[in-house]
């Protein structure tokens, strides 16, 4: 393999990608996250060609409140999946990251052994897009990784946001982190976040915070058995100690259970293809609202429009629709499609 140089631009050849040259993939994932114009239609290209490869991996998203114990989780599960033979991708989306920010080296530090160990590829992604904190392109890296071999993806990311139900939408498996104390936690957690939860995991459990933790543990089955039913798996609890091993086996064990009932019923590829179906959606979404901000000679028009909202004298309803209109008859006019 020749070596080539890093950056935005640079294709990687497939069979490098196939063949698990992790260089190559990053150098793919630098591509696909590209935000330059001139990227996306390679990008999509070599998407299109590792498609057909990808789709082997269980997909686990992981997501909770800053603090909950999500990297260190992520770390103990992982390094006891590759133990066990898996090949473990890990996708952390960071709002806070930047390309070269040093959250991605901080995320890293946090995962020193999966960070070392070279049967596990960990990337940070700074978000992007519109999507509330969520890294457009998350689930294009997480197909490259598939079609790299890795068997095993965990997609992380922090509680905020719409960034846990885009997480839910690109996953089979969706764990929500908690801490002991939860009598507040409880409120404080959003309500379509606790009906996406396949496992509810209370970490922590270890020390003096292991009663609190079995009581975390009640509150939160107690409030899982409220939107129990629908679909052939019941939600689970179950409390861990990433620094002491403990629960570990259990969650193992769940997520494996997990499967094998989902794909069973055949509910495992119909919630794949309904989430890819989700997704075209959020790409159109936002594509449509980068093609407006994009746009120099609309935004004259829309700056105007966003005054008239601003000083009430325009409802929102009639300039969106204005909005729109603009760029509807931006295209006529230009011919494209
Ligand atoms: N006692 C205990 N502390 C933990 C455990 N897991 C994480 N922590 C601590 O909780 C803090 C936040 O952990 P971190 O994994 O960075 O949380 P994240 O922000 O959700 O990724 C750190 O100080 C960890 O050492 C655990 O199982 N037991
Ligand atoms: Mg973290």
């Amino acid at each position: 393999m020749t070596a080539r140089p890093h950056g935005p631009g640079q294709v990687p050849p497939v069979a490098d990608i196939l063949a698990g040259d992790r260089r190559a993939l990053a150098t793919a994932i630098t591509l696909i996250e590209s935000t330059r114009e001139e990227d996306r239609g390679p990008a999509e290209d070599l998407l299109q060609a590792l498609l057909p490869h990808a789709g082997n991996a269980v997909r686990l998203g992981i997501s909770g409140a800053p603090g909950v114990g999500k990297s260190t989780f992520i770390e103990a599960f992982g390094t006891r999946a590759i133990a066990a033979g898996r090949r473990l991708a890990v996708l952390a989306i960071d709002p806070s990251s930047e390309r070269s920010g040093g959250s991605i080296l901080g995320d890293k530090t946090r995962m020193p052994e999966l960070a070392r160990n070279n049967q596990c590829f960990v990337r940070a992604s700074p978000t992007g897009g519109t999507l509330g904190g969520v890294a457009r392109r998350t689930r294009d890296v997480m197909l490259a990784c598939e079609a790299a071999g890795f068997d095993l993806v965990m997609v992380e990311t922090v509680g905020v946001g719409q960034s846990e139900a885009a997480v839910a939408d690109m996953t089979d498996l969706y764990m929500l982190l908690v801490q002991p104390g939860a009598g507040d936690e409880l409120q404080g957690i959003k309500r379509g976040v606790m009906e996406r939860a396949d496992i509810v995991v209370v970490t922590k459990a270890d020390g003096a915070l292991e009663g609190p933790a079995a009581h975390a543990k009640a509150d939160f089955e107690a409030a899982l058995m409220l939107h129990a039913g629908g679909g052939p798996w019941t939600p689970r609890v179950i409390a861990c100690s990433s620094v002491e091993g403990t629960g570990l086996d259990e969650i193992a064990d769940a997520v494996e259970r997990y499967r094998a009932t989902m794909a069973e019923a055949g509910a495992l590829e119909a919630k794949r293809a309904a989430q890819a179906g989700a997704w075209l959606w959020r790409e159109v979404e936002e594509s449509l609202v980068a093609a407006l901000h994009a746009d120099e000679r609309l935004a004259p028009a829309v700056a105007a429009l966003e005054a008239d909202v601003a000083a009430q004298t325009l409802t929102t309803g009639a300039a969106a629709r204005r909005i729109v209109q603009r760029l509807l008859q931006r295209d006529v006019d230009s011919g494209s499609r």
